[in-house]
């Protein structure tokens, strides 16, 4: 029972996190410097956002960012979803600063306090919805997993349910299966009066994004427990569109648009079946401690 209250609270951390995106216009351009100390926010942190994996469309988002608020002397580092929490964690529990590519929903606004820093300019698009993408012939061919993935769709909290279980240390596997016994009813109408298969194959790709990893091992389950044999193959983003769209692979969950992967879609336009939005309201842009005096990327030009 602790446990669970524990969980619930974390959650309701993380949906606030999401409901504060992009609204706190309290101080905008208030000041240049950042932390404690006077130095400019660029000094601080050495000119560094600090990224995740090159194929992620919030590396093209924040070049772009890069170019519309010409920030010159920046650069955006590459790396991934983990090793860009482990910099966090670092930095966060010495309350130095640093600047992240975020995303939300993501655990890492439930367990540190964090805000986006304004984007005026658009760079980051806004609300942005989770679709689930297809192969072109997903629906002829695995038309009982198509019409539940069709049906597919939860929010924030449901997935920060699993991210949450995940990052405290539960199995991807254990952390879905939990969720999953937890919202039979949710479960209920993406499956209900759907047939059961006898093992046929099913593929996801998916790359290792807590988010997408949230989705992907709940997804997996529920096509198990119809009767489908599922596997799942993590590999880079844009292979994973590759993989949906020459068919090699049956589905990915994680399609953001119309901004995040617009890049993807355009290239493999009529490549692939658009069955559903998962999720609406989500969000990336560039992240930073509460701690850290700066709002806006504006303020990143100083
Ligand atoms: N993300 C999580 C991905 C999509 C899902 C925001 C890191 C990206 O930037 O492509």
């Amino acid at each position: 029972m602790t446990k669970k209250l524990a969980g619930i609270s974390a959650v309701s951390l993380l949906a606030l996190g999401l409901a504060a995106c992009g609204s706190d216009d309290a101080d905008k351009g208030s000041s240049t410097s950042g932390g404690s100390s006077d130095k400019p926010v660029g000094e601080q942190v050495d000119y560094k956002i600090t990224g995740i994996d090159p194929g992620a469309g919030i590396m093209e988002a924040t070049n772009r960012a890069i170019d519309d608020y010409g920030l010159d002397k920046w650069t955006l580092t590459t790396g991934s979803g983990a090793a860009m929490t482990a910099a966090l964690k670092k930095a966060y529990d010495k309350e130095e600063p640093i600047i992240v590519t975020g995303w939300s929903p993501h655990w890492m606004f439930t367990k540190y306090d964090l805000k986006y820093l304004d984007d005026p300019e658009g760079s980051y698009g806004g609300a942005e919805e989770i679709h689930t993408i297809g192969s072109m012939k997903l629906k002829d061919e695995k038309p009982e997993a198509h019409e539940i993935l069709s049906n597919f769709k939860w929010d924030e909290e449901d997935m920060g349910t699993v991210m949450v279980d995940i990052i405290d240390g539960k199995d991807p596997e254990e952390a879905a299966q939990s969720w999953i016994d937890d919202n039979a009813d949710k479960v209920a109408e993406w499956t209900d009066g759907v047939e059961d298969v006898d093992g046929d194959e099913f593929k996801f790709v998916y790359v290792a994004w807590d988010s997408t990893v949230a989705s992907t091992n709940v997804m997996a389950k529920v096509l198990e427990s119809k009767g489908y044999n599922v596997k799942m193959s993590q590999v880079e983003a844009g292979p994973m569109w590759t993989a949906v769209a020459d068919g090699s692979a049956d589905a990915l969950l994680a399609g953001w648009l119309p901004v995040t992967h617009k890049t993807y879609a355009e290239k493999y336009d009529g490549k692939f079946e658009d069955v559903g939005v998962s999720m609406e309201g989500v969000k990336i842009g560039l992240t930073v401690p509460e701690y850290m005096d700066i709002d806006s990327i504006e303020d990143l030009k100083e």
